[in-house]
């Protein structure tokens, strides 16, 4: 049964069921259905940014760390779920070369797989979604996921984690990239990776410039609905810029402690609960509107949808009116 030998954390089964997942397969999904109730317990870490900042290298030295962790620490089984295309673990040689080879020598702690972003249109956080609950299910304590890019579809991605590393490197242009697009207000840890090349202080600089500017307009606002900064005092947590060269090894000690920090205040200020009432409802919404969607798909007919569109473009209805009657029609059929 694969369903018990997923649990079992057979690593061919865990394959196996995520391939059905892809695939949409029906006998993956009911058995991902049966698996849930044993997930929930996996670390999730989302690492994002600009193409070539070094997020594979850095997410490489990190799952390293969890296998071979300082005295005090147990190791933990790492799933790795790479959502880019290009990235070094799929196709490549590279830097995935070390892990994906401690992997065939049979470090069955680590579990790498990848995920194309092309043409998954908004299903992409839903997919990802389900292959970190066949890993968590399967027992790996701590899941990373990279993802290419400050897009919406990555700052979805993001919001999957419990634990979101924005990586930066200096001299990829003259813009912080985390400026861009709400990447800032999804960052617990921001890295500069890189900090070998020039530039690195400056970034760091700047960093920690718009993160206290967001901080004291947060404090004097007293608005954290989004922000993940909070305002109460003995409970707040301040992204922390790192500077690492994922290359040599530096600052990599440093970020791994950086991210154990983060687990504990998640834990300690009620955020762990809280992220994943956020992560569940809004993996909720997201299955009821492709549901509904499908549902009223299949039972109106495309002439009728038709017929609104033009009456629209007429202008003889209006978009609320022209919704009503496609929603009158579906439920006259129960
Ligand atoms: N100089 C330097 N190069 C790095 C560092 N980290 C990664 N690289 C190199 O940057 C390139 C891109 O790294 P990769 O991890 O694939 O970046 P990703 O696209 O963000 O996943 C590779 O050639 C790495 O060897 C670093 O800290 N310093
Ligand atoms: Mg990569």
């Amino acid at each position: 049964m694969l369903l018990e030998s997923v649990l079992a954390g057979d690593r061919l089964s865990l394959a196996r069921l995520i391939t059905g997942i892809e695939n949409k397969n029906d006998d993956a999904l009911s058995v991902l259905e049966q698996l849930f109730p044993y997930t929930g317990k996996a670390h999730l870490i989302g690492v994002t940014g600009a193409p070539g900042t070094g997020k594979s290298s850095l997410v490489n030295r990190v799952a390293n760390l969890y296998r071979h962790p300082p005295e005090s620490l147990s190791p933990k089984r790492v799933g790795i779920i790479a959502v880019d295309p290009t990235s070094p673990f799929t196709g490549g040689a590279l830097l995935g070369d070390r892990i994906r080879m401690r992997d065939l020598t049979g470090d069955t702690g680590v579990f790498i797989r990848s995920m194309a972003s092309r043409g998954a249109l908004g299903g992409l956080a839903t997919a990802t979604s389900q292959v970190v609950q066949a890993m968590d299910a399967a027992g790996f304590e701590v899941v990373i996921i990279e993802t290419v890019g400050v897009g919406q579809s990555e700052i979805d991605v993001a919001r999957l984690a419990h634990t979101v590393m924005v990586v930066e490197a200096p001299g990829l242009g003259d813009d912080i990239q985390a400026g861009k697009a709400g990447i800032l207000e999804v960052a617990d840890l921001l890295v500069i990776n890189k900090a070998d090349q020039p530039g690195a202080d400056y970034a760091q600089r700047a960093l920690n410039q718009m993160l206290d500017m967001a901080f004291s307009k947060e404090m004097t606002n007293n608005f954290h609905h989004d922000l993940k900064i909070k305002t109460d005092v003995n409970n707040f947590w301040r992204p922390p810029v790192i500077k690492t060269v994922a290359t040599d090894g530096s600052g990599i000690g440093d970020l791994f402690e950086t991210i154990q920090k983060h687990l504990e205040f998640l834990k300690s200020s009620g955020e762990w609960a809280g992220r994943e009432k956020r992560r569940l409802q809004s993996e909720l919404e997201h299955t009821l509107q492709d549901h509904l969607l499908f549902r009223w798909r299949e039972h109106v007919p495309k002439e009728l949808y038709e017929e609104m569109l033009l009456k629209l473009l007429e202008r003889q209805i209006s978009p609320l009116k022209a919704v009503t009657k496609l929603l009158d029609y579906e439920m006259s059929l129960y």
